[in-house]
């Protein structure tokens, strides 16, 4: 059997006022993480960078779709999603330079943001790890017994983990208000999804787990936010978890040192996917005019520049704090 694909569609219960913030939140993370990449190239930012370019639909629809006390757990390629569910730019983007102002006190970097008052509960850089705790999310939410919803993005390399699979079974017998939603970007590292995946729709898998499965065109944030509703909704109604699968592309290398032309993909492949860029879908879709998307051009630029300033002016963070609030 396969599994349902979504078209396009637009939202009777949305205002034109929700589609430009969407499409801003989308802009918003786009800027962010090209500035992200900009200042890593530079040597401001340590550690690894993983930016999310072109998959921005998946991070908007996912999060548009949920209130702020429902939970996500993200990974490694979080930037998106800790935006989209409202995380603080300066202090996300003080996190990311080390500084004292940092979101997680600069313990954390760009693979361990987390922002418990925005519901966001983490990036977690242990791929498929953030699995059993969403399910452990799930459990604390059905006890507690006031409707809240935890979302798990993780990615097509991350549903080939053992976690995925114990955490979709114990979340389907159990009946746990969680959703699984598998951005499928074709490529764990270099490797392609259908070299590492024995089904050709991840959602296929969620029947092993007598849930439903969804395949979604992840370049549209509507298809998305659709999906999302309605798996987030059938959570809360106490029918357990919806597994989504968006097929996405990122636009850029794995991570900065990703040679990704010749080992594993061509520019061509990529100039495929950048024709159905997600900000451009949803310029179309939303009608977007000339003078809207130069407003909030504007805007987010703005925006954008007072984060980096925010961080470039906070303290570094003192290396004696890195041994504050260790638990052993
Ligand atoms: C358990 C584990 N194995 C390997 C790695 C190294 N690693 C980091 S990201 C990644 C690929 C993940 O691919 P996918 O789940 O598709 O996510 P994407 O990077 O495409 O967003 C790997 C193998 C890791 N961090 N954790
Ligand atoms: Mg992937």
């Amino acid at each position: 059997m396969a599994a349902k694909v979504k078209s396009k569609s637009a939202s009777r219960s949305l205002s034109r006022d929700d589609y430009l913030r969407m499409y801003r939140t989308m802009l918003c993370i786009r800027r962010f993480e090209e500035k992200t990449d900009e200042l890593f190239m530079a040597g401001r930012i340590k550690g690894a960078v993983h930016v999310s370019i072109g998959q921005e639909a998946c991070s908007v629809g996912v999060c548009s779709a949920l209130n702020q006390d429902d939970a996500i757990l993200t990974t490694h390629r979080g930037h998106g999603h800790s935006i989209a569910k409202g995380t603080r730019l300066n202090e996300m983007m003080a996190e990311l330079l080390g500084k004292a102002t940092g979101l997680c006190k600069a313990r954390g970097g760009s693979m361990h943001i987390a922002d418990i008052s925005k519901g966001h509960y983490g990036a977690h850089s242990i791929v498929g790890a953030n699995m059993p705790m969403a399910a452990g999310m799930g459990l604390a939410f059905q006890l507690e017994g006031k409707g809240r919803v935890a979302v798990v993005f993780f990615g097509d390399g991350a549903s080939n983990q053992g976690s995925f699979h114990e955490s979709m079974n114990l979340c389907a017998i159990w009946k746990l208000p969680v959703v699984f939603f598998c951005e499928n970007n074709h490529y764990a590292v270099s490797f392609h999804v259908n070299r590492s995946t024995a089904v050709r729709d991840i959602s296929l898998r969620a029947q092993s787990y007598n849930a439903p499965g969804v395949t979604v065109d992840g370049m549209d944030v509507m298809a998305v936010y659709e999906a999302t509703k309605e798996a987030v909704a059938r959570a809360r109604r106490g029918e357990g978890p919806t597994l989504i699968e968006a097929k996405t592309y990122r636009f850029f290398g794995h991570s900065r040192g990703d040679p990704q032309f010749g080992p594993y993909r061509t520019k061509e492949e990529v100039e495929r996917w950048r024709k159905r860029d997600p900000l451009l879908v949803a310029e179309k879709m939303f009608k977007v005019t000339e003078a809207e998307k130069k407003a909030v051009q504007g805007e987010v630029a703005e925006e954008m520049a007072v984060a980096v300033e925010f961080a470039e002016k906070s303290p570094e963070a003192p290396l004696p704090s890195a041994l504050e609030d260790v638990y052993a």
